[in-house]
């Protein structure tokens, strides 16, 4: 955090939003009628399951990486066949165990075998008593939107590792009209600014920092030449904030980068899924185009 704000352009890793409070923000934001792609996944999810688990095939390994509340998981759940185990990998503790504790009595077959990591890094797949027939990775709501290209190819090429001889089910967003991007990040209730400002008060409290957070603005906006949009947050004036014993200036109108969501076009992003090892083998959409939930194998 300390280095990314002392950088000439400002910066903060915006996996660092999903503590308990972020994560809760985000499902908020999931639910606004402006934030389209989780509908959009969802309504597509439930159209296609039955073509999905056909690709999926019995007893498969479910591994989903960054599980949150473990909703969506469950409409695969509902129709996979005899599924070997389901692995949710989630960064957020509490929130990783109160969806577990919700998930084994509506499943009382399944052996859930939760990782709490940053599923960036290198953990240990635990693994289930059931045999299982391939490893499938699931990775939902575009996420991988918030990786820039080199970073996604990298994180693909782990996922890639990790499910040999199996698959990844990915939702993916994709380019559309710049107006309706714009709604979705910058929502009427202003729950995207909050979950934005929320990670200063998380500075606040878990590094001894004193940063005002209505010195802040929360801006968001599509950039049309990198197809992503970019999440900042504004001074709003000039000031000096502490980080413990460190001090960061800010001049009036200088921001700190806290989120990059990259849109992809279906042929970008199967040359994205390639150049990691993959083979696109199903892309479903809904009829706008809003957005893609596609299936990728690895030999
Ligand atoms: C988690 N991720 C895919 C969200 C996105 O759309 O990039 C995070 C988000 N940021 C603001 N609104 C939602």
């Amino acid at each position: 955090m300390l280095q990314g704000l002392q950088d000439a352009r400002k910066e903060l890793p915006s996996k660092y939003f999903y503590d308990d409070a972020g994560s809760r923000l985000f499902e908020q934001i999931c639910a606004l009628d402006e934030y389209y792609p989780t509908r959009t996944e969802l309504s597509i999810m439930r159209e296609r399951m039955a073509e999905m688990v056909a690709l999926l095939g019995p007893n498969c390994l479910l591994i989903e990486y960054g599980s949150g509340s473990s909703t969506k998981i469950r409409m695969l759940l509902d129709a996979l066949q005899d599924p070997a185990g389901y692995v949710p990998i989630d960064i957020a503790k509490e929130q990783l165990l109160r969806s577990v504790a919700a998930l084994t009595p509506a499943y009382p077959a399944l052996e859930v075998l939760p990782v709490c990591a940053d599923y960036t890094s290198d953990f240990a797949l635990p693994s289930p008593t059931k045999l299982v027939s391939r490893r499938i990775a699931y990775f939902p709501g575009s996420t991988i939107g918030n990786f820039d290209r080199e970073p996604a190819k990298r994180f693909l090429q782990q996922i890639a590792r990790v499910c040999t001889g199996g698959g990844l089910l990915i939702g993916v967003d994709l380019k559309k009209d710049c107006n309706i991007l714009h709604r979705a990040y910058n929502d009427s209730q202003g729950v995207t600014a909050r979950f934005n400002l929320h990670l200063l008060e998380r500075i606040n409290r878990e590094l001894d920092a004193n940063f005002q957070l209505d010195q802040f603005g929360h801006y968001a906006f599509y950039n049309p030449g990198q197809s992503r949009i970019e999440m900042h947050l504004v001074s709003l004036t000039d000031q000096v904030v502490c980080i413990g014993k460190v001090e960061i200036a800010f001049k009036l109108g200088e921001s700190i980068w806290t989120e990059s969501s990259y849109k992809y076009t279906v042929e970008e992003f199967a040359r994205l899924a390639r150049a990691a090892g993959f083979t696109v083998e199903r892309v479903w959409t809904d009829a706008q185009q809003l957005f893609s939930v596609q299936y990728l194998s690895v030999a």
